[in-house]
């Protein structure tokens, strides 16, 4: 079981997506990011940089939209989401790799980059 730590209208999105699409058993974690509660204990207690997303995983936890994807995406074979043979799957899979681009440079831009630097990028 995996658990995603999230905040609406992130790049965590795309891992959603990917969990979603794969047929992953996982649970969610809303952290509510205007009371900054990705700093509260138990959101620093799985990633003492204070981001989401951050999915924890009973081989350990992981953070990074990228490294999320690819963790996930070959655990699911059967959903055919790294498939070349399987484009339509595979077009959604890619996709998920440009929400997590997009949107976390529109969410930095919107919020002010307020996380500094590895927010902006
Ligand atoms: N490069 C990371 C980005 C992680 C990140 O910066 N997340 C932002 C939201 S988009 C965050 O948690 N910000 C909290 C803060 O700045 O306090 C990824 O790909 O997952």
């Amino acid at each position: 079981m995996f658990r995603l730590y999230y905040i609406s209208g992130i790049c965590a999105l795309a891992t959603h997506i990917v969990l979603e699409e794969a047929g992953a058993p996982y649970e969610t974690v809303l952290v509510d990011f205007h009371s900054q509660a990705q700093r509260s204990p138990e959101p620093l207690a799985v990633n003492p940089k204070g981001r989401v997303p951050v999915l924890a995983t009973e081989s350990g936890t992981l953070t990074k939209t990228p490294a999320l994807l690819f963790f996930v995406a070959p655990l699911f074979p059967n959903a055919e989401l790294a498939s070349s043979q399987n484009r339509s799957r595979s077009h959604r899979f890619r996709s998920s790799t440009v929400i997590c681009s997009m949107v976390h440079v529109a969410h930095g831009i919107a919020c002010g980059a307020q996380g500094g630097a590895d927010n902006a990028a």
